[in-house]
Formats: C-alpha cells, structure tokens, sequence
C-alpha cells in the first residue's frame, strides 16, 4: 500500500509537470498523502551569528567575513548560460530570530517586467529561498509543510497558499540588495515558519531557532534578461532525474542545514 501511494504521488508529481514556465498547476495536490521519506542531502553546518548582520546589501559585517562561500550552480530550467548571463554564490548565519543570506549574484540584465507582484513573480529576476522549518520533505505546494519565498527586486515576497493562491509574506523575509555594474550582493533575514502556519491568522508566531535543529533549505535564482517568461532557473541543490524544477512542489529535493554554535 505505502509503494502504492509513494508511485501514485510521483505519477501526480509527474503529472503536475508543465512548460518550462513554473507554475502554475491547478492541480489537486492538496490531499497528496504526506510521505515525509525525505533522504538527507547536501548536509550543512551554518554557524551562528554573535552579531546577526544589517540587512543593508553591504556583506562588511563580521559573520560574513568568517562563514564560507557555497556555489549556486545548479540549472534547474532553461538553456546552458555564461558567466557573464548568470553566477552566483551565497553565505548562510542563523541566531534565534532567524536565518541569514548573503548572495553574491552576477547578471547582466535586471528585470521587473511584472509590476504586480502577484502576477509571473517566477518570470521576473528574484531569489527564491525553500524553507522546510522540520526538515521534514514531501508535498508543499499548496500547503505550509515548506515554504517557497520568491524574492523579488523589489523586495516583494510571494509564496503559494493552501488556497492555492499566491499571497505577499514580507514580513517572512526581509531583503535588500545592492548592484554595482552587474554585481548584487543581496543580504536576506529569514524568520522560520512551521506547518502550523495559517494565513490571515492575527498571531502567527516563528520558531525560536537553536543549536542542533535541522531545517531543509535550498536557494534559488530566477533569472529572466529580456524574455516573456524567465531564461533560467539556478539552485543550489542537484536534483536527479530530467525534470529538475521541482522544489516549488516537493521539498525532498531541499538540502539540509545543521544550526552550530
Ligand atoms: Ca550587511
Ligand atoms: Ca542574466
Ligand atoms: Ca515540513
Ligand atoms: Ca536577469
């Protein structure tokens, strides 16, 4: 019964597969029975900030100076690019409040062609951060198991809900980027979320982060220079098999992060 239900889940992941544009299925996902068999991967430590950073686009801070660099090189959709088109890396911090990015991005051409930010959000150049506070895997894409924040230049932060709608979570993710030529240097503070998370609810609370918690995490880029829909999708994570744009559905392709002292 449980391989049945496992096949039948990919057959419904399979299915759900579109365009090389992400989203957006009408697809029925919500009653996917929660498989939780996520197989850890890409385990990392991320080392806790004394002094969290300022959220300023300015990576000067002292956690930054000290933490290492980690590629985000993996085509996720699209065409093979140069160096020039797309590069990209990123360093991770986390204390009590929340996680903290730093991504170091190059690309030639920044874009918002979609001035609604719930409107494409995926087709225009934005950073998508996956979130999976219990590092649980499976199923999310209408549903708070994980999170799939797209953050857009603008600083806009749109997700899917379990309405299967896209909703403005800005107060999830705080960014700001800065460019110089074709350089950003995004710095992002991330408060975590759990599954108990319920939209349009007065008081929902973040998890108080500690040493020793696991949470399933991936990043990505969505880059779009001149097109209707976007070039490229970048993560940081391989996924195996030929349809690679899968996190904004299953978080069992995320990695995993190890919060340190
Ligand atoms: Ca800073
Ligand atoms: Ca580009
Ligand atoms: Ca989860
Ligand atoms: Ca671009």
């Amino acid at each position: 019964m449980k391989s049945f239900i496992i096949f039948s889940t990919f057959l419904m992941l399979i299915g759900c597969k579109q365009t090389s544009s992400e989203k957006k299925t009408t697809a029925d996902t919500t009653n996917v029975q929660q498989t939780e068999t996520k197989k850890e991967h890409q385990l990392r430590e991320v080392r806790k900030a004394n002094n969290p950073p300022i959220i300023n686009g300015d990576s000067t801070d002292s956690i930054w100076k000290n933490s290492p660099w980690h590629p985000l090189d993996q085509r996720w959709v699209g065409e093979p690019y140069t160096e020039d088109d797309f590069s990209g890396r990123y360093k991770m911090a986390w204390d009590q409040e929340a996680l903290y990015l730093l991504v170091m991005i190059e690309d030639d051409t920044l874009i918002d062609i979609y001035k609604d930010p719930l409107v494409q959000w995926w087709d225009d150049d934005c950073v998508e951060v996956f979130i999976d506070e219990d590092n649980s895997g499976g199923p999310h894409q209408f549903t708070h198991n994980a999170f799939a924040y797209h953050v857009a230049l603008d600083g806009n932060v749109v997700d899917l809900g379990p309405d299967e709608a896209p909703h403005l979570y800005n107060d999830h993710v705080t960014s700001k980027h800065t460019t110089e030529g074709t350089t950003s240097t995004w710095e992002l503070k991330i408060k975590v979320f759990d599954d108990s998370f319920v939209d349009g609810k007065k008081e929902n609370t973040p998890v108080t982060l500690s040493a020793g918690k696991k949470i399933g995490f991936a990043l990505a880029y969505c880059d779009n220079d001149h097109s209707e829909t976007r070039e490229n999708f970048i993560g940081s994570v391989y996924v195996p098999g030929e349809d690679k744009n899968l996190g904004w559905i299953n978080a069992d392709i995320f990695g995993t992060i190890l919060l340190t002292e």
